[in-house]
Formats: structure tokens, sequence, C-alpha cells
């Protein structure tokens, strides 16, 4: 079949040159070799040549830099699509009379690796990662993945890579049939070379995936994929894509390989023009965009070798553990001994955790912790490079703290509070060096959430900033920057939408249907199920420190702190908004919470009504983006996409919806303040749209063009 393409552009990113008799075909469209259409063209224009060439006898297929090619070009997915289709391309490729080679190293991903699916014989290199991630972006394989894949090595293997999107490595690929080779050394020219003279020489045909015989056991193949059905349908809760790509592997098995084509394509279409497609790409790019600080830019990060924890309680043993895992030595300082070995005892148990799941070997524990002390003497800090403080949330302790550092800590030591609410300008402005203090909100268990809150004070330096961005990535987190307020980026926002969450269940909606609600829109947990977690006594102590400033015409639901009174704190005491019986860890809801509510309602006049989870999530929704406005609007965060990933990464918003910036683009930004203004008739008090909300909605703008321009 020959493809239509324009002529390959000028300085095409697909080079090829006769190396013996083999056309040696190198993609080179950086950063990481994306399947855009000058990639497309180039790849078809090749094998063209190796057609019509009578000197050329086999074809290799390798990527220029770092990677083979890590799939389609995300950024063309929902712009108007230019030909030729990748689907077309591989089948080119797959038909091609002479033996075409793909030598793999670095990322072979999605539809990289479908051209390596096409091709004939596969070969890949230490450090290849080769996978199907497209689940992890609304998608499924569209270029003959969901055909090839388990044709090649069988249904449950293909379906566990393509519903887990997992990388894998080159050892792995050989054992599971996804490569034929795992060359010695990595210089994947010379392997690529060497193959393919090794396959001439041994006069091997073209061998097309497309015949592969994994599937040739029907009733196996037929298990797995009930097996998979039964397990995704249970555990991909509201998504789009999983329960697709089994569908394709069932077309695998019952029709012909181009039948099965033909539905692939109208699956992945279907995915393609998906909310959830577009809210996951939103968080691909996000992700990226939201560690490019400008500080990031503009300095050079200090060197971090040893770190000092201040505090070992859950969160500086957390904190303590994340560092550890990142390779860096950990000194933590306690107040007395008992209080150092109780630390000392929360970090070992994480690593006792992975050893009994069978995920750590004691040996490995052993090393991990060589590189931990503890002292009781601030002493100890005298040479280390950055100290996170994670005491107890009071200004004059953590300011005696940051005074203590001051005096022992070497010049350019980065000084950090973990602090959640606290006003990190006023800690900075208590030493003689504010310049080097800076915010590092972790949130619990912190050795597990992805997300740091990089907060930054006025009088910091940006090299520090840089810093923070810089150990967040040995860290393996997130960073986002936020600016000094009360609560940053995340906890101020969580504020306002648990504030409306608390006005609906006053008005008549109970905790149980809310956070029903609030999951079935997908989040792992409600509100209160989440407060119950947490312990209520943490929010009391807020609600009573901000008691003094609390502007008395706002309305203040009283629930929560008659449930506190009775010591109900949630799982920790048994009950809180749920009942735990006997330690349980999923609450049942309880008839005296429900019966104090109703007398909260009669105190305060309330005639309770009913909501539907629709309008729940509608009033839930619009205070979590009007105050997410707000932030962006005094920028606290820098864009609308660092919103977007505080949400996803540290407070459970459900990825494939964007982040709640993202969703207000979707519903459409005129329609969220017609809420708000709508619900500001009752409470104009609380529903005050944010003045970037309604800048935009005058504009007829949305929040993505702000994450464009920034
Ligand atoms: C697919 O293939 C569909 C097909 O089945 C069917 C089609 C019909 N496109 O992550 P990094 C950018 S779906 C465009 O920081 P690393 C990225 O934004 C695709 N751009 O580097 C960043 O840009 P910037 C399935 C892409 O070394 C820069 O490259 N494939 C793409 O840490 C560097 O990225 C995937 O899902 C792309 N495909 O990690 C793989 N990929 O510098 C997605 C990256 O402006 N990619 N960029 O911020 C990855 O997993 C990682 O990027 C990779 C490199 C492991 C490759």
């Amino acid at each position: 079949m020959a493809i239509e393409t324009a002529a390959p552009a000028a300085f095409s990113p697909v080079t090829h040159e006769l190396r013996g008799k083999v056309l040696l075909v190198t993609v080179d469209n950086p950063p990481v070799n994306a399947l855009g259409v000058d990639v497309r063209r180039g790849l078809a224009a090749a094998i063209e040549h190796a057609e019509t060439d009578a000197t050329v006898q086999a074809v290799l297929i390798v990527g220029a830099g770092r990677n083979f090619i890590a799939g389609a070009d995300i950024r063309e997915f929902g712009k108007p699509p230019q030909p030729p289709a990748l689907p077309d391309v591989l089948h080119r490729i797959e038909a091609s009379h002479k033996p075409v080679i793909a030598a793999i190293h670095g990322a072979a991903l999605g539809g990289g690796l479908e051209v390596a699916l096409a091709a004939h014989y596969r070969l890949a290199v230490a450090g290849a990662k080769l996978g199907l991630p497209e689940v992890q972006l609304g998608l499924l394989p569209g270029a003959g993945g969901t055909q090839r894949a388990p044709r090649l090595i069988g249904a449950e293997a293909a379906l566990s890579l393509m519903l887990s999107g997992r990388h894998v490595g080159a050892q792995e690929a050989l054992k599971l049939g996804l490569v034929d080779r795992v060359g010695a050394s990595e210089d994947i020219l010379a392997e690529g070379l060497a193959y393919a003279q090794e396959l001439l020489a041994s006069h091997a045909h073209v061998r097309r995936t497309r015949d592969a015989q994994g599937l040739a056991d029907r009733a196996a193949s037929q298990a797995a994929i009930d097996a998979a059905r039964a397990d995704t349908a249970k555990k991909s809760r509201g998504l789009f894509s999983p329960l697709k790509i089994v569908d394709c592997v069932q077309a695998a098995l019952d029709e012909s390989f181009e039948e099965g084509l033909r539905f692939e394509r109208k699956q992945f279409l279907a995915c393609l023009e998906s909310p959830q497609r577009a809210g996951l790409v939103h968080a691909f790019f996000a992700e990226r965009e939201v560690q490019k600080a400008p500080e990031t830019k503009s300095a050079t990060p200090r060197a971090i070798e040893t770190v000092g924890v201040i505090g070992g309680g859950t969160m500086g043993a957390g904190i303590a553990v994340a560092v550890l895992d990142a390779g860096l030595a950990v000194t933590m300082i306690e107040r007395d001994d008992a209080a150092l070995a109780r630390g000392r005892a929360h970090v070992e148990k994480v690593y006792d955790g992975l050893i009994a799941k069978g995920r750590m070997k004691p040996e490995a524990k052993a090393q991990i912790l060589a590189r931990f002390s503890g002292s009781t003497s601030y002493d100890a800090l005298a040479n280390v490079d950055l100290v996170i403080e994670a005491v107890f949330e009071d200004m004059a302790v953590k300011q005696a703290v940051f005074a203590e550092l001051d005096r022992v800590c070497k010049p350019g030591a980065v000084l950090a509070t973990n602090t959640s609410y606290l006003d990190i300008d006023a800690i900075a402005a208590s030493i003689k060096r504010p310049q080097d203090v800076v915010g590092l909100h972790f949130f619990s268990p912190a050795n597990i959430m992805k997300l740091l809150e990089v907060v930054v004070p006025k009088a910091v330096s940006a090299d520090v900033v840089a810093t923070a961005f810089e150990l967040a990535k040995k860290l393996r987190k997130v960073a986002v920057r936020a600016g000094v307020c009360d609560g940053f980026i995340g906890n101020r926002v969580l504020a306002v939408y648990r504030t409306a969450a608390d006005h609906l269940m006053e008005d008549g909606a109970s905790p149980y249907q809310i956070d029903k609600a609030v999951r079935e829109f997908g989040f792992p947990m409600g509100p209160y199920q989440v407060s119950d977690l947490a312990g209520g006594d943490i929010g009391w102590a807020t609600r009573k420190r901000r008691a003094p400033t609390r502007d008395p015409k706002a309305r203040y639901v009283q629930i929560a702190d008659r449930l506190c009174e009775r010591g109900w704190f949630g799982q920790k005491t048994g009950r809180g908004y749920y009942l735990y019986p006997e330690g349980a860890r999923t609450g049942t809801p309880d008839p005296e919470v429900e019966a104090i509510i109703a007398a909260e309602r009669e105190r305060a006049g309330i005639t309770p009504r009913t909501f539907t989870d629709e309008e729940i999530i509608r009033r839930y929704m619009a205070a979590m983006i009007n105050e997410g406005a707000n932030v962006v609007h005094e920028k606290i965060a820098l864009r609308p996409l660092d919103v977007d990933m505080t949400f996803i990464y540290g407070y459970g918003f459900p990825r494939y919806r964007g982040g709640p910036m993202k969703y207000a683009d979707t519903v459409g930004l005129a329609n969220v303040l017609a809420d708000i203004r709508e619900f500001a008739k009752e409470d104009p008090l609380f529903w005050r749209p944010s003045p970037l909300l309604v800048e935009l909605v005058e504009r007829g703008a949305d929040f993505a063009s702000l994450n464009q321009t920034a």
C-alpha cells in the first residue's frame, strides 16, 4: 500500500542512509522523538525508499538522542488531524517486503512501541523503557497496539501492560517476548547494525506481528480478558478508556486483524474526544510546567547532601524517610532522648512495613539507616546543607527553633519550615538571615504524598527557591510554587470548600450524602471521611485560632464543634462523623450525629431542605473554583495550572478532570459565575465572585489562557 504523504519537510526529522545493505533510518525529533506529522511522513518516505532501492536488503529504525520514540505527539491531540495517520504508517512498515528491525534504547512508549511492534524484529539495550502508557492519558494504544501486542505476547501480558501503563525494562521485555534480543552493550547503533547483519546473513524473512500466535490458546485468552474486565470494572472508577482497552483485546481474539484495527480506531477516536483525555493531557503538561518556577531559570540551586529534620513526630519522620529515600543523609533533632527514640522508631516502622510486605530486604534498611543520625542538640546541625523544621504549629515555638538554627547553622544553609498556615515572612524576619528561609509544605504521609508546596516569602533569595525545586525533584515530588498567605494554595482553598460543605450540611444534606456525591465526582474520599481520618481535633484547633479574627457577620456552622466537644475526633477515637466499631477503617453512618445535626439546624433556625448530588457538587466545586481564582488573582499561585496540580497531588482531586481550574473551563466559566451569583442571593458574604472570574467571563476567556501567557 502506498501512503499519500506531502513531501517530507526540508529538514526532515527522519533521515536515512545506507550502511552496507542496511538502510539506517534515524528519528531525530527532540526532545523525545514524538511521532509528529513530519516524523510520520519521514518514516513512510523511508520505507518507500527501502522498497524501491534494490541495494537495500533490510531496514533498521533507531532514535537519536536519549530515546527511541516516546509516542504520538501529545500536543497534536485535539487539533485537526494531519495525514498520514500513524496506523497507516505502521501498516506500511509491517507490510514491507524487506525485514524491518527496531533497535530500542531509552523510551519506546505508546506509539513508539507500536512502531517497534509493526517492525519485524526488535532489539533493546539496557536502560530501555518499553510500555503502552496511553491509559494514563485517557487513551488506548491506537496504532495497532491493542491488536499486535496480544498477538505477540498473549492477552494476559498485553492487558497488564495496557491497563497499568507501566514501563518494562529490556530484560523483562525479552522475557515477555516483546523484544527478540537484548544487546550486550548500550551502543544502540552498533547493536542494531550487528543484529541486522546477522539477520541478513541467516536469510531471515519478514515476520509480521499480525501473524503471531499469542492468542492461539483461545480459552486462556478469553479467561485473561474476563479477569481483566472484572478487575477493571472494580478498579478504574469513572475512567473511560480502560474498559475500551479490554474490548479491543476481545476484538483481537474474535475478529480478523483488519476488523480489529477498525474497531480499535473507533474506540481510540472516542477516547480522543472524551473530556477525560483533555483532563489527563492537561495534567501531563501541567505536571511538567509547574516545576519550571521562575527562580529555577534565573538561579543555580545550592548543593544539598545533608539534611536536618527537626521533630520526630509523624510529619518529621515522614519527611526524614522521604529524604533518606532520595539518598541523602538525615540528622533528626528532638527535645530529649525519649522523643528521639520515638522519632527513630517512626522512621524504622516505615522500612519494617516494607520488609514485612517483601518490598525491601533487611540489608537495604540497614544501608539506608546508616545515613540517619539523631541528636538532642542543635549543634549537630552545624554542617548540614538544609534544615526542615516540622515542630508544633505555633509561631512562638517555630521562631524559637529558627533562633537556634540562626545560631548553629553554617552560612548558606537553607532553612525551611514545614508550616501549613503560619506567616513565613514573620518567621524569616525573626532571624538574621531571612534570605535563607523558605517554606516546604509536605503533605501527610510525607514519604508518600507527591505534593510539595514551595512557599516563597518576600525576602528569600532566588537560589534558595531553586534549591527547593531541585530537592523536590530528588524526593520525586511535584513542587508547586506558592506565595505566603493563610493556608498557601491548598489549605486556603480547602478551608473555603469545606465551609461550603458545612453550609450544605446545615441546610439539609447529610454528611454521608455529601461524601457520596464527592466520591462519585471522583475524589477517593468525601470531606467528612477526610476529617475523620485526619482527626477532628486538628480543624477544631484551627477554628479556635481563627475565632478572634472571624467576621462576626459570616455564617458559622457549629456541628463540628459539637462533635469535638464530645471527644469524637474520628477514627482515632472510634467515632467522628462516622462510627468506627472496633478500630474499623471504614465508618458507618451514625444516627446520633444526625440527631446532633438536626438539633443544630433547629438552633440556627434552619428548615432543612433536600439537595440532589448534582446540586451538592455544583456548590462544592463553585467554592473551590472561586477561591482558586482568588489565589491566582492575588498571585499566591502563579497560574491556574498550579492550583490544578496542588489539588491533584495533595487533595485527591480526580486527575482525569485535570484539576479544579481545568474542570471550570470544561463546565464553562460563565456557568460557574452564574452559579455563584445564584448562591450569593442567600449568602452574599460567602459567595463573592472572584474578580478574576468576573474579568475572564467578561473577556470571554478561560483559565487555560492564563496558563499559556504565564
Ligand atoms: C500515543 O502514543 C497514542 C498512540 O497509541 C496512538 C496514536 C494514533 N508528545 O517528561 P520529560 C515533552 S499517546 C509531545 O520532562 P523525561 C514534555 O512535555 C503517547 N511532547 O522528560 C517535555 O516538554 P518540555 C504515549 C512530549 O526525560 C519534554 O518532552 N506516550 C511527549 O523526564 C521532556 O519530557 C507517552 O505517554 C509526547 N509524547 O521523560 C509518553 N513526551 O521540555 C509520555 C514528552 O517543553 N512521555 N514530551 O516541558 C513520557 O513519559 C516522558 O516524557 C519520557 C521522558 C519518559 C519519554
